[in-house]
């Protein structure tokens, strides 16, 4: 129930945690991560958009942003007194802040997810995962949170702690206040969001992008994986992929801070997120930087997606099994 005389949209981040019955460590973790959100936005708006002349993990270049974003969320899940351990897409490793598990979480996150993107004025966002104890390296169905902030024409923040997925606007004082609430995505889409060349794509892929173009649905990708989702969610239809490719078979997008976190939203939304042959929230992760395909949106268009799959590429492909038994490719 919301404060007498306080209108149910005027409901700030905390409360409508509080009134969600959300314990106060998860609380305060939550909160501090949107408060670090603040100075993210800061540093994409009158930051450095050049390189920082050192590379992550995947020899990728780190913009300036990237290494400034997550040291501004590192240093807060730092000092947030809640933080078991952490990782990120920029780390090379994960990072032990306390010894003791109890009543703490850690944390996998994408500090500036698409910071390619800044430079051409396109929306980005910061993603997380939230876990109870000190375990990184769980299934994604265990996850307690996921949320993700959004630096597009608004700065929006969208939450779950496995009550429904809630969106917070940023108001002229920085604060997050209530937009709406118990987000849906309808069962069938409108719109498709292909990542991945084309002409990369295998069979079963190749086969369910023709049916959708044959039912007419828009294509709509921005490049960003986090404003591509936000669309999917918002417009309550639609579905996103990043499938395997013939060069990649685990696809590009990383298993636990960008696909746990985004499963994690869409099925608590009504919709669905798969590999194209099992939910991506069921992967066992045996390593922190793996990667798997995605189909992610709509229930019955992720179905569907399988089906086409199943049927055009019986074999699941050698790297794939390896993958989904054993452990991720980087
Ligand atoms: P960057 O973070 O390197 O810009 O990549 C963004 C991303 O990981 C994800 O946000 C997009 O969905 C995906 O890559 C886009 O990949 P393509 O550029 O290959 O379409």
């Amino acid at each position: 129930m919301s404060e007498p005389g306080k209108t149910k949209f005027q409901i700030d981040l905390r409360r409508h945690l509080r009134e969600q019955e959300v314990n106060d460590n998860l609380t305060h973790l939550i909160c501090e991560i949107a408060e670090a959100s603040k100075y993210i936005i800061n540093s994409i708006r009158t930051g450095d958009l050049g390189v920082a002349g050192t590379s992550n993990l995947y020899g990728e270049e780190q913009l300036a942003l990237d290494v400034l974003a997550d040291r501004i969320l590192r240093k807060r899940l730092d000092h947030s007194r809640v933080v078991a351990n952490m990782m990120s897409e920029e780390m090379d490793e994960i990072i032990p802040v306390s010894p003791d598990c109890e009543g703490k979480y850690s944390v996998a996150f994408d500090p500036l997810d698409g910071s390619s993107l800044v430079d051409v004025n396109l929306a980005v966002g910061t993603i997380v995962s939230i876990f109870e104890g000190c375990d990184l390296l769980q299934q994604g169905r265990n996850q307690v949170a996921a949320l993700y902030v959004l630096y597009g024409p608004r700065t929006t923040l969208v939450y779950s702690v496995g009550k429904g997925v809630h969106e917070f606007g940023m108001n002229n004082l920085m604060e997050f206040t209530l937009l709406q609430e118990n987000i849906c995505i309808q069962p069938k889409g409108n719109l498709y969001s292909p990542g991945g060349q084309r002409n990369k794509y295998t069979p079963g892929t190749e086969a369910f992008v023709n049916h959708l173009e044959e039912r007419g649905v828009k294509l709509r990708y921005s490049g960003g994986f986090v404003p591509d989702i936000n669309q999917v969610l918002l417009k309550g239809k639609g579905i996103f992929f990043y499938p395997h490719l013939k060069d990649l078979p685990n696809g590009k997008l990383r298993l636990l801070f960008e696909l746990n976190p985004m499963a994690f939203l869409v099925e608590q939304a009504g919709g669905a997120a798969s590999t194209g042959r099992q939910r991506i929230l069921d992967l066992q992760p045996n390593e922190i930087h793996g990667r798997a395909p995605v189909f992610i949106g709509c229930k019955e268009d992720v179905a569907l997606a399988e089906e086409f799959i199943a049927k055009f590429e019986s074999e699941t492909p050698a790297e794939e099994k390896k993958t989904s038994k054993k452990k991720f490719a980087g």
